[in-house]
Order: C-alpha cells, then structure tokens, then sequence
C-alpha cells in the first residue's frame, strides 16, 4: 500500500470509520459530480433562453423540451443536496488532516474545497428557496444564481483534477472489501445504499412539480396543478395589480407591424380565426403543466396588420412594473404553427390570474416568457 499524501494525527485515524474510506467517497464523489453537471447546463440553457447571447438559438419544437430540461434542472439540483450531505459525511474526518497548510498544493486543495463547499452550497440553497418563492436575501436571484454557478463548477474542476490520483486508486478496489471482515463491507454498502436511497426520496419529493403521476408522493413539490382551469398561477392580477385594466371595457391590444398600427378588443380577436395548441406552462422554478390554450395564432394577427418582415417581437403587459411585464419573441417562434395569442384556456375564457383578457403562448418556453394581461405587440425593426 502506498503512503497517503496527507497525514492525519493518529487519534483521528482510528476513530474513522472504513465507512468512509476513500473507496466510498469517490463513489459519492462521482454521483456529486455528474449531478452538479447535469444541472449547471440545463441551468446554462435556461439563462441563455432568457438572456440569449448573439450566438444562442433555441428551437421551438420539440414543444416539451424546456419543461424537461428544467424539470431536470430543479430535480438534480434537490437530489444534490443529499447526495452532498452523504459525501460530506465521508470526508469530514479528513478536514483535520494534518499538516493543517502545508506546502502551497496544500493550501490549494483546501482553499478549493472550501469555496467548492461554500458555492454548491450556496446555489443548493438559494435554489430551494427560489422554488418555494422565498426570498429572504437582498441580491437579485438570476444573476446571483448564475454567477455562482461558474465558481462552483470552476471550483469542482479543481478538486477533481487534484483528486485524481486518490479517486483512481479508490475506484482500483471494490467499494466494499471482500478480505473477510464483513462488518464493514457491510457499512461501507450500506452508506452508498442510504445516499442513492436518500438522493432517490430527495428527488421524487419534488418531481412530481413536472410529472403528473408523482404527484400524491411529492411532498415537497410547491406547485402541483392546483389553480383556476387546473393550471397553477405564478402571479395572481391582483398581485399584478391589473384588475381595472384588464376588466375595462375600452380594453384594446395595440399591434404594431413595420410602423402600421392596429388596435384591437377582445372581440376582434376572437373575430379573427381561432386556432387551438398544447403547449405545456413550464416555470423556471420547476413546475410545469399542459394545457389547451386557443386564440389568434400570432402571424395570422401580425399578417391582419402588415405583411411580417422577419425579426424579435416585443410584448408588453398592462402590468406597469415588474420584471415580467415584457419579454422578446425570437423569429422562429414568431411564425411556430403553436404560438398563439391566447384567449382561451382548457376550453373556457381565459381566467384573469391567467392573463385575461389576452396572454402570449408560445412552445418551447419557460412560463416566465409568457407574457399575460397583454397591451402592445410590437414587431422590433
Ligand atoms: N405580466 C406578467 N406575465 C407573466 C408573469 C408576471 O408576473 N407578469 N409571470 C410569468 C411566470 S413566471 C409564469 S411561470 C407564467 C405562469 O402563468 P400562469 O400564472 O398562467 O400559470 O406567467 C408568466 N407571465
Ligand atoms: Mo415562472
């Protein structure tokens, strides 16, 4: 057997338990790692949707695929929590490794996992009370969240590539020892076991948010189908404070099309062809649910303005402020067969907490985009 790198006093090294040896660490190390990847780049996808760089497309077929990849996103992020809690229980004894500093590699690896620790926690964290819409800090989530992600991942690129060395000669060996001493072959299943299992519960508490029949054992999941026309709201309009608005009966849609105007009522658009979609609601905080949603579909109401010259559509709400109260349309979804103007919803008017008197649905989506209680349309030149 080879010396390890580090030393640990010897009143430490008996008490540590053959249940974390680095055989069961490098396991939970590999879980935690691809985890964490999994949900950075369907986070990364989710960023740029919202705040698209020049080089970014996104598709709008197939219409699911957001729901998915965020529904992933929220999972593996709940799953990682227990999964690091289980790894952090199998390394903490090595924390009093000595010599405390050491030579400058030293330092380095202690200096990485700290910030690795601090920055996976955080995102963890700051991640769950985002799903549960409880902001109980003073920096803004997305860019918060976003730039966080890098250090943590950053930071576990460095702990892997210092790791290395160990994590191949751990995974040399069987997780559990077969030299005869079954007590703690036993212990050391037993610990992967528990942390698969705990991941596994941690996961099913929250998917059912996006997968319908996880429902009734989802107990964590915040957002599960309830709200007016079976479809959960993220901001009621009275939150919004567009009740007098969006009731008034002078209530009309502007659309503007290469400098031609048009102003619209309700009526009018439900004078123009109406055409029905399913495309699913799918918020950023994980939720998602299908609905039906009929209306005008956006290019026939562009075309009934000006001919579409190509190009982002812009939408605004009555909603005076907010961060929601706008979003840009990129021009493959402009002219997708399911982007409708909404003015119906699983087979009855629009609820008014679900954008009433008219909403943007398009697919393909994060729910954030989909802009309700809409007043101008703008085609962007
Ligand atoms: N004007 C406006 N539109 C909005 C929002 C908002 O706060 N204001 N919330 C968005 C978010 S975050 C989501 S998830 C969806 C939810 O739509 P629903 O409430 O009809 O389910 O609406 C989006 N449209
Ligand atoms: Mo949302």
């Amino acid at each position: 057997m080879s010396t390890p790198p580090f030393a640990l006093p010897e009143a430490i090294t008996r008490r540590i338990s053959p249940a974390r040896s680095p055989a069961v660490a490098a396991r939970l190390g590999i879980a935690v790692g691809v985890a964490i990847t999994v949900c950075f780049l369907t986070g990364l996808i989710s960023h740029w949707i919202q705040h698209p760089p020049g080089w970014f497309w996104w598709p709008a077929h197939p219409v699911w695929l957001y729901r998915v990849t965020q529904g992933t996103h929220v999972v593996t992020g709940v799953l990682t929590i227990a999964l690091v809690l289980a790894k952090l229980w199998s390394v903490y004894p090595r924390l009093f490794a000595r010599p405390v500093l050491g030579g400058p590699l030293r330092w380095a690896e202690r200096a990485s996992v700290a910030v690795l620790v601090g920055a996976v926690g955080f995102q963890l964290m700051t991640g769950l009370f985002n799903i549960a819409q409880f902001y109980a800090w003073h920096f803004f989530f997305t860019s918060t969240h976003y730039a966080m992600a890098y250090v943590a991942v950053g930071a576990m690129l460095v702990h892997v590539a210092v790791k290395l060395p160990v994590v191949r000669s751990a995974l040399g060996g069987p997780a559990a020892r077969s030299d005869g001493t079954p007590a703690e072959s036993l212990s050391r299943r037993t610990v992967l076991s528990a942390a698969a299992l705990s991941a596994t519960v941690a996961g099913l508490s929250i998917a059912g948010q996006s997968i319908p029949w996880l429902r009734p054992i989802s107990v964590l999941a915040p957002r599960s189908g309830t709200g007016p026309q079976g479809v959960p709201v993220n901001r009621t309009a009275a939150q919004a404070d567009v009740r007098a608005a969006a009731l008034d009966p002078e209530y009309r849609l502007a659309v503007t099309v290469s400098g031609h105007r048009k102003t619209l009522s309700r009526a009018d658009l439900r004078a123009l062809p109406q055409t029905t979609a399913a495309v699913p609601i799918a918020c950023v905080e994980g939720w998602s649910t299908t609905a039906h949603w009929s209306g005008v579909r956006l290019r026939d109401l562009l075309a009934a303005v000006a001919e579409y010259p190509g190009g982002d559509v812009v939408f605004r709400s009555l909603e005076k402020s907010g961060l929601y109260s706008s979003s840009t349309l990129p021009a493959n979804f402009v002219t997708a067969d399911e982007t409708l103007i909404a003015l119906r919803l699983n087979g009855n008017d629009l609820d008014l907490d679900h954008g009433y008197p008219c909403r943007l649905i398009a697919p393909n989506r994060p729910g954030v985009l989909q802009t309700k209680w809409l007043s101008e349309i703008e085609v962007r030149t």
